[in-house]
Order: C-alpha cells, then sequence, then structure tokens
C-alpha cells in the first residue's frame, strides 16, 4: 500500500495543518523525516505513517523532493528562511498608496523571485487610494503582468483569479500593501486578520505572522506571507544578477567585455538601453543597488 500523502498549509508551533483528501488535519513530523528536515513549509506535499491515518495527529513520515523554493535571507541575520515551497508563481503585492510605493523594495520581491525561477506577477492594490502611474511606468520595460485591485472596491479581483486559478502561488509585499484584504476578498468567508496602516509610520504593523496557505474555491492556493520594510539578499550569484532583470536580458551578451558589470565599463549595451530611456533608470539604480550590496555579503553568503 502506497503511503496517503498531503500539503502542508501552515506550520503552527512544533505542528503542521495539512490538508489531505479535502480534509484539514494536524500532523507532526516524526523519525527519518524530523531529522532530515527540521521544517516542513507551507506547500510541501508529505507523505504519512499509514499507521497514523486513524490517530488525531498524523504522523509526517517524508516531505517530497520539491519543484521549487522560495526563500528569503534573514536581514542582518544568518541564514535564509524557506517561505513556502513548489510555488507556481509569485504576486508581489503593493499599494498604490498608503503605505506609499518603494521602487527598489519592488524590485528587490521580482529579484527574489527570479534567482528562485519561479514566475512573478506585480498586483498594485488600493487604486482608489491613487493612480498606480509611477510604478506602472518603473515597470513598463520588464514585461511583468501587472494588475490594477482595489481590495475595497473589488477592482481587479476577476483577472486576479484568473492569475491565481490552478496554480500555487504566493503573495509577497511590504506590510499594509493588502496582502490579507484580497485574499479574504477572494475567499469570502475565509477571515484572516487585516491590520491598520499606522498613521505614523505609514507602514503595515506586520498583521500576518507566519506563512498560510489557502484553497481557493477555484483551484488552486495561495500562500499569505507576512509582509516585511526590508529583504536580505542572499547567495544570488553577483554575476547573474543582470539576469533577474528581464528588460536586460536581451542585451546582456553584446557588451563589449564578457564580465560587464554594466557600471562604468566601456561599450556596456544595458547602459546603452538606459541611456536611450528604453529601461528607466529607476530600474538601473535599483541595479546599482543590489549590485553593490552583493559585493558587501560577507564571505559564506558569495
Ligand atoms: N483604501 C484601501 N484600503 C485597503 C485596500 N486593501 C486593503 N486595505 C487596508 O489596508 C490595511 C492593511 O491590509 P492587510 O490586508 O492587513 O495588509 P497585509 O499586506 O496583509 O499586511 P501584513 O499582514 O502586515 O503583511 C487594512 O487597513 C486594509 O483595510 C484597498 O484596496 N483600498
Ligand atoms: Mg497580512
Ligand atoms: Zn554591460
Amino acid at each position: 500500500m502506497t503511503a496517503p500523502v498531503g500539503v502542508v498549509l501552515a506550520r503552527e508551533g512544533g505542528a503542521y495543518r495539512v490538508l489531505v483528501d479535502g480534509v484539514e488535519r494536524q500532523a507532526i513530523l516524526r523519525g527519518k523525516a524530523k531529522r532530515e528536515r527540521d521544517r516542513a513549509v507551507a506547500g510541501d506535499r508529505v507523505r504519512f505513517d499509514p499507521a497514523t491515518l486513524t490517530e488525531d495527529v498524523l504522523g509526517i513520515e517524508a516531505v517530497e523532493p520539491r519543484t521549487s523554493l522560495l526563500e528569503r535571507r534573514i536581514p542582518d541575520g544568518r541564514g535564509t528562511r524557506p517561505v513556502a515551497a513548489n510555488v507556481d508563481k509569485v504576486v508581489v503585492v503593493i499599494a498604490a498608496a498608503d503605505p506609499p510605493p518603494i521602487p527598489q523594495l519592488l524590485d528587490r520581491l521580482l529579484v527574489v523571485a527570479e534567482a528562485n525561477d519561479i514566475p512573478a506577477v506585480v498586483v498594485i492594490n488600493k487604486v482608489d487610494l491613487a493612480p498606480a502611474t509611477d510604478v506602472v511606468a518603473h515597470l513598463a520595460a520588464s514585461g511583468y503582468e501587472i494588475l490594477l485591485t482595489a481590495a475595497k472596491r473589488g477592482d481587479g479581483l476577476e483577472q486576479l483569479r484568473n492569475v491565481l486559478s490552478g496554480k500555487v502561488s504566493v503573495f509577497t509585499g511590504p506590510s499594509g500593501a493588502g496582502k490579507s484584504s484580497l485574499m479574504n476578498a477572494l475567499e469570502p468567508g475565509l477571515g484572516l486578520r487585516i491590520g491598520e496602516v499606522s498613521a505614523k509610520l505609514r507602514r503595515g504593523t506586520h498583521t500576518t505572522v507566519s506563512a498560510i496557505m489557502v484553497p481557493l474555491v477555484i483551484g488552486g492556493f495561495v500562500v499569505d506571507t507576512p509582509g516585511f520594510s526590508e529583504v536580505g539578499m542572499w547567495a544570488i550569484d553577483r554575476a547573474h544578477l543582470d539576469e533577474c532583470f528581464p528588460e536586460f536580458r536581451p542585451v546582456i551578451g553584446e557588451c563589449r567585455f564578457d564580465d560587464c558589470t554594466h557600471r562604468t565599463e566601456p561599450g556596456c549595451a544595458v547602459r546603452a538601453l538606459i541611456e536611450s530611456a528604453v529601461v528607466p533608470r529607476t530600474r538601473y539604480d535599483t541595479y546599482l543597488a543590489l549590485h553593490a550590496e552583493l559585493a558587501d555579503l560577507p564571505e559564506d553568503w558569495e
């Protein structure tokens, strides 16, 4: 008999909430699975010890190999933190206002998705408060799909459903952007906690505290993650940072020097894109900032 399988929805203390045959149950890692990997994450497919099926808490025997893993580095800390496994799509949610969009934070999240080889979509939420013009211009040459939404009014939810349907998607983005609000709007009755955007700090207050995966009625899953104000870059190979900017890719091989870093070298095809305004300078500014940051990482991050 093959062992029954399930998918991890959330980690709750030392235990996991798992979905087995459409039913939510509790599970813990045991035996070999516990020794091999101390942490399963939302999206992990797991196999259970058949003998525990009739018990209240299932025993996870093994975590299946992952097709993808979204991780981020803990800022100023050591090591990476896995966020979700077997992810098809990263949906970067930012607000048109309140909190104000920070292009470089948006770009970092997009670079994280690219470095993990996971396709990304951008959602600009709260378009009821302000136009999204600047962010749209910032990404004009990138080719990313951009959706304009207002969780409060229901704008753009149909398009968002189409993007999410049948896929495992992860919502990332700054605290207060409206990730949980969008999920609640998509799945009425979900009741995820929603936070206020602090009037003083003009940013969210980290209402969501850990990743939680939610099955969608339309098929597929969405993982809600806690927002953050900072995203650490981690072992991205600095020489490949340029490939994490889709609008640079077509010309990367055309620089005069093979190992061009696109900063000061003569005959740089990437800088030519910027100088001819094909690609907005703001995206290039992010590239320079991340390049410098990766250079500063301690040895064990290289
Ligand atoms: N005006 C307006 N406010 C919104 C919209 N969507 C969400 N909000 C408000 O924005 C605030 C933050 O929403 P959350 O859904 O908690 O944001 P989050 O991205 O999940 O934040 P974290 O869990 O902290 O990462 C709440 O006060 C929401 O009511 C929108 O489309 N328009
Ligand atoms: Mg939230
Ligand atoms: Zn170059």
